[in-house]
């Protein structure tokens, strides 16, 4: 047969990095250890009822401990990088001030063997675990916030920045702050939605303050992160181009601009969108944004990092309430089972990852783009040592075709980490959900490649994806 008639092997750009996230409070344990301060998540976690069936984040992956064994893997899997968190309590056991030189000693030692092993790490400065004094301060909803993480980037970066290029500020802003403090199912879990819209400034605030900082200091290469979901109605999902009554594009406009906008705009054009001003005075009045302060978030950035799962489906739905994570989205009707779900409940909408690259690659030319999170939870079974865990296959599988069809449109995607290297403390749902390519048996902190981690050392090697797309019956409904 011909290569057309067997269909084309989809090789990706020269350079392309593929990789793997973790991060800090996930996977690794040790919260005592070497004088780490205690994190909102380990206060939360205390709560009754707060995290699924009681877990916490005590003992997680043991991966401080066990973090060679992990990068061993990661070179096994012939991973070009890996993205991880720095905890902040461990570097600033109080958030601010005294400095624990122990703690720094951890990723002193984690960036070596990365290194030693050709593997280039990506530092995420801020993913949740804000050092609990700083929260009874005033957390997020707290302006000096801001400029105390900006100062424990800096201490982070003159121990780490002569062998660290890449510099991620603050992980996913939305969710720190409308479920941390809007919705409360995240740490601190407050309940306020004015807080909300000021955790997301302030949130916005660290991000320029630490991209102005470690710019000063030479990092080579920042980037922020946002959980970015295109917002479409479910005639949308399997039809890009129908057509939406003023009503629907109206409820998709509302949701984006809270969803996407509220973080992208400042970021990258120094500004709220006009419409939703109005949506924040009302909730939480216009005092904390001050004069100058979208010039301080408007900072260059080399990448901006997408973390997709999901698309965000909503009509217009007259007399519907407020959906709670979404303040002022009366008469909007949050849309769930359009198409097949992860173990999460997360439609699988591969596409939603080409329109949202496609769609960056529009509204903010001449950013460089990476998807610094994409995977799935899956209900895996271990049979004789071996983890067939199919559904993730496919899940990447088209995920992946979905981010090479946005570059043959365009996109300028420099790579793809996924979420995550290892199953691990999957937040408010605790250790029921596994995320991992790499199985971890808690009980005895053993770790087994599951059959998608061997799939994607296949892709890493021939930088790119089989003639066969990875089949599973219920991807086809949305292939
Ligand atoms: C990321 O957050 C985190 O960065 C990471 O730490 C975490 O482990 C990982 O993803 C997996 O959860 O409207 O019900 O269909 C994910 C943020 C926000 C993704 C809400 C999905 C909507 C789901 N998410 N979202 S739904």
């Amino acid at each position: 047969t011909t290569m057309a008639a067997r269909g084309k092997t989809l090789v990706f750009p020269e350079g392309f990095v593929w990789g793997a996230a973790t991060a800090a409070y996930q996977v690794e344990g040790a919260v005592d250890a070497d004088g780490r301060g205690p994190s909102i998540w380990d206060v939360f976690g205390r709560r009754q009822g707060a995290i699924l069936q009681g877990h916490t984040g005590e003992i997680a992956c043991d991966h401080y401990n066990r973090y060679a064994e992990d990068v061993g893997l990661m070179d096994r899997l012939d991973l070009m990088a890996y993205r991880f968190s720095v905890s902040w309590p461990r570097v600033m056991p109080a958030g601010a001030g005294a400095v624990n030189a122990a703690g720094l000693g951890f990723y002193d030692r984690l960036v070596d063997r990365l290194l030693a092993a050709g593997i280039t790490p990506y530092v995420t400065l801020y993913h949740w675990d804000l050092p609990q004094a700083l929260e009874d301060a005033g957390g997020w909803a707290s302006r000096d916030t801001a400029y105390r993480l900006a100062d424990y980037a800096r201490v982070v970066y003159e121990r780490l920045g002569d062998r660290v290029g890449t510099w991620m500020t603050v992980n996913e802003p939305w969710v720190s702050a409308f479920i941390g403090y809007g919705i409360g199912a995240h740490a601190p879990g407050r309940t306020s939605m004015a807080d909300a819209f000021r955790a997301a400034h302030h949130l916005l605030l660290a991000h320029g303050l630490t991209a102005q900082a470690l710019r000063a200091d030479g990092a080579a290469t920042i980037a922020l992160m946002l959980n970015l979901a295109p917002v479409m109605t479910p005639g949308q999902v399997n039809d890009p181009a129908a057509e939406l009554s003023p009503e629907d594009a109206e409820a998709v406009e509302r949701v984006d601009a809270l969803l996407n906008r509220q973080f992208l705009d400042p970021a990258l054009r120094g500004e709220y969108p006009a419409r939703l001003l109005p949506m924040i005075e009302r909730t939480a009045g216009l005092g904390h944004i001050r004069d100058g302060d979208l010039t301080t978030i408007k900072q260059p950035v080399d990448l901006l990092g997408i973390n997709y799962y999901t698309p965000c489906v909503v009509r217009y739905g007259p007399g519907e309430p407020a959906n709670a994570a979404y303040p002022g989205t009366e008469d909007i009707e949050f849309c769930g089972a359009y198409a097949p779900t992860t173990a999460m409940g997360w439609p699988i909408v591969p596409t939603g990852l080409s329109r949202m690259l496609e769609r960056l690659t529009r509204d903010h030319p001449g950013v460089g783009l990476l998807v610094t999170e994409n995977g799935a939870a899956f209900d895996d079974v271990v049979t004789e040592g071996r983890v067939r865990d199919a559904d993730r296959v496919a899940y990447l599988d088209a995920h992946l075709r979905a981010a090479y069809d946005a570059i043959q449109a365009g996109a300028d995607l420099r790579g793809y980490l996924v979420w995550s290297l290892l199953d691990n403390f999957e937040w408010a749902e605790g250790y029921t959900k596994r995320f991992g390519i790499v199985h971890v048996d808690y009980a005895t902190q053993r770790r087994l490649l599951k059959d998608s981690a061997l799939w994607y050392r296949d892709v890493i090697r021939r930088n790119g994806l089989h003639n066969e797309r990875a089949r599973r019956p219920t991807l086809e409904a949305v292939a």
